[in-house]
């Protein structure tokens, strides 16, 4: 049946049964595909049925679905009319892995990054309503995602305004990791009392002209144990409350939503899913199968950036008891799993709340505790204000590990940290350091450890090649390091792109400098090179406007030095998504790259 679904359309002509044999079929093509492409396996078999049960009620592209983040949408994608490019996923040129406005008119806005679906489909909701229009906004978020402020300043707005539209809060009780927050414990402590039969029997009242809700509701008293949160907190803000309803049940999703597709008010409906659904594995450990790496990825005992971070924290928590980390949801990825079962008391997971995670981390430093913010750089964009205002400004010593910097590979431009060298340099009071190797970071958050202020540590997703890495070196700020004797040409390499400067530089003969530090810049080194070399060349895996590259030849311009300066980095474009090297390649940020930039 998969086959013959080449647009919304072709699932209403089907019955139910044929919606169920539909939604069995996609699971079974979700598991083989994701396995070949890598992805959101977890999340996706979760959302099968709502998927399903959303084309089968509404119209796309008339009607907009925001899916919140964007790594649920596969089996959106699949009905959207894209299963022959499915085998494309995550690839160079391929499908992205989120929703995407210029991969189809299905896609009502573009995602990535969590909790912004309520916001879109406000707008949505507010603009139909001004242009007249009686089409319909929905928002697909998750539990996870709702822990973000900025779903709490949506809903803010959504209660207090008439706007037609429909969130679908899917909860799983998992964000990436297990999900956190104050809202859990209150529905915990809701359904064991008198609470929760109010806000049951108010939600059965709400339903009650949709058959078999009471026959549901039965049935489904069981699962309600790790519902997030309770309908009474919507309805005080002014959105009716529905729910909540087995997200597996497709006949009872398409009835539910059937209607309230007839309503037109701000109204929410809870959905219980299982993350993994349908493949035990994942069911059993979703947190390994929430986005998993192709089947053919070679496995190796080299240590992964992260890796080092996270031992790097194990090897120091013990012996400074004022060390705190601090992560915004990101636990695992940040290598941080084995810190949190070690160092529960120096350890918060605060939930996808990047400004909260950063400004938390101010109000730590002001008594006098060590604070460690780890954030992948793509995320520290929506803690801009709170690391210039509530850190910097007030010049508190806060440490940022800042993980997946630079071409983050098949995830793409929503999650590429191509920009974080330029939005910090221009920043008062504040370190950047950029290790070339894993050993030099181990290093560097020694240092950054050790001094005071705002110190970043700024790092790739990927493998080191050096597997003894940790020491008890410091790495003076400041200091950048000649690694190989030349003339004629100097080549400045920051962070991870010094092993291409290198290979460039031994063909050339040139000079090469692991910069080490983008702020301060060794200007006295770079003057230095720059009046006794006649062609200087820059390499970053950062955007060439505002990077390191421009640090460099604002200082030249400075001292009226004029040795040309080619600076290699990211082009003034989104990046596209690929393999890491696919995209090293296409930038031209490895040795050839040099090499061409030197003739
Ligand atoms: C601003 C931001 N921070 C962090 C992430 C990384 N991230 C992607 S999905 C996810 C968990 C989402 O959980 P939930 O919304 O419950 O969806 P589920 O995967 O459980 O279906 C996180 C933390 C992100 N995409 N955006």
């Amino acid at each position: 049946m998969l086959d013959s679904i080449k647009s919304p359309a072709d699932i209403k002509q089907l019955d139910i049964d044929q919606l169920q044999s539909l939604a069995d079929e996609i699971r079974t093509f979700l598991i083989s595909n994701v396995q070949k492409t890598g992805g959101h396996l977890a999340p996706n078999l979760g959302t099968v049925e709502i998927s399903i049960a959303m084309h089968y009620v509404f119209n796309t592209p008339h009607d907009s679905i925001i899916f919140d983040v964007g790594h649920q949408a596969y089996t959106h994608k699949i009905l959207t009319g894209r299963l022959d490019k499915m085998s494309t996923l995550r690839q160079k040129g391929g499908l992205s892995g989120f929703t995407k406005r210029s991969e189809s008119e299905h896609d009502s806005f573009g995602t990535g990054h969590s909790s912004t679906s309520i916001s879109g489909a406000l707008g949505i909701a507010i603009a139909n309503s001004i242009n007249n229009s009686d089409d319909k906004s929905i928002a697909i978020i998750g539990d996870g995602a709702l822990t973000g402020g900025m779903s709490f300043e949506a809903l803010n707005h959504a209660g207090d305004s008439d706007a037609d539209l429909l969130i679908i809060l899917n909860d799983n009780d998992m964000s990436i990791s297990k999900n956190v927050g104050a809202m859990n414990k209150y529905l915990t402590k809701l359904m064991s009392g008198k609470a929760y039969s109010t806000v049951k029997t108010r939600s059965l009242k709400l339903l009650e002209n949709v058959p078999l809700i009471h026959e549901f509701a039965r049935r489904s008293e069981e699962h309600l144990k790790g519902m997030i949160l309770p309908g009474t907190l919507f309805e005080e803000l002014g959105v009716d409350y529905f729910g909540p309803i087995d997200g597996h049940d497709l006949p009872l999703l398409i009835k539910t939503l059937q209607n309230l597709k007839s309503q037109n008010k701000p109204r929410l409906l809870h959905i219980i899913t299982k993350k993994g659904y349908g493949l035990e594995t994942a069911e059993n450990d979703p947190c390994k199968f929430h986005g998993i790496s192709p089947a053919n990825s070679n496995s190796t005992d080299l240590p992964s950036y992260s890796d080092v971070f996270g031992k790097w924290l194990l090897d120091n928590a013990e012996k400074n008891k004022d060390l705190m980390a601090i992560t915004p949801a990101m636990c695992t990825g940040s290598g941080m799993s084995e810190f949190e079962d070690k160092f529960p008391e120096q350890y918060f997971d605060v939930g996808i709340a990047e400004q909260h995670a950063i400004t938390f981390a101010g109000g730590l430093a002001t008594k006098g505790l060590k604070p460690i913010v780890s954030i992948y750089s793509t995320f520290l964009q929506r803690g801009y204000d709170q690391l210039i205002h509530d850190i910097a400004l007030q010049d508190l010593n806060v440490m940022f590990a800042i993980d997946r910097a630079g071409l983050v590979g098949s995830d793409g431009a929503t999650h590429a940290g191509s920009f974080d060298l330029s939005f910090l340099r221009c920043i008062p009071n504040l370190t950047i350091m950029a290790p070339s190797n894993s050993k030099q970071m181990y290093q560097m958050l020694n240092s950054a450890f050790l001094n005071d202020g705002l110190m970043c540590v700024r790092y790739p997703r990927g493998l080191s090649d050096i597997k003894d890495y940790t020491s008890d070196k410091t790495i003076e700020i400041g200091k950048a390091e000649i690694v190989l004797d030349g003339k004629d040409m100097a080549i400045f390499a920051f962070g991870t792109m010094l092993n291409s400067a290198i290979k460039a530089g031994k063909e050339l003969g040139a000079t090469v400098v692991d910069m080490r530090f983008v702020k301060p810049l060794d200007e006295e080194l770079v003057i230095k090179l720059a009046n006794s070399h006649s062609n200087l060349i820059s390499i970053e895996d950062n955007a060439i406007k505002g990077g390191a590259g421009s640090a460099i030849s604002e200082l030249l311009h400075q001292q009226n030095i004029n040795t040309p300066l080619h600076i290699l980095g990211l082009p003034d474009e989104f990046t596209e998504q690929g393999s890491q090297q696919e995209l090293y390649d296409l930038y031209s940020l490895n040795s050839r790259g040099i090499i061409n930039a030197a003739s």
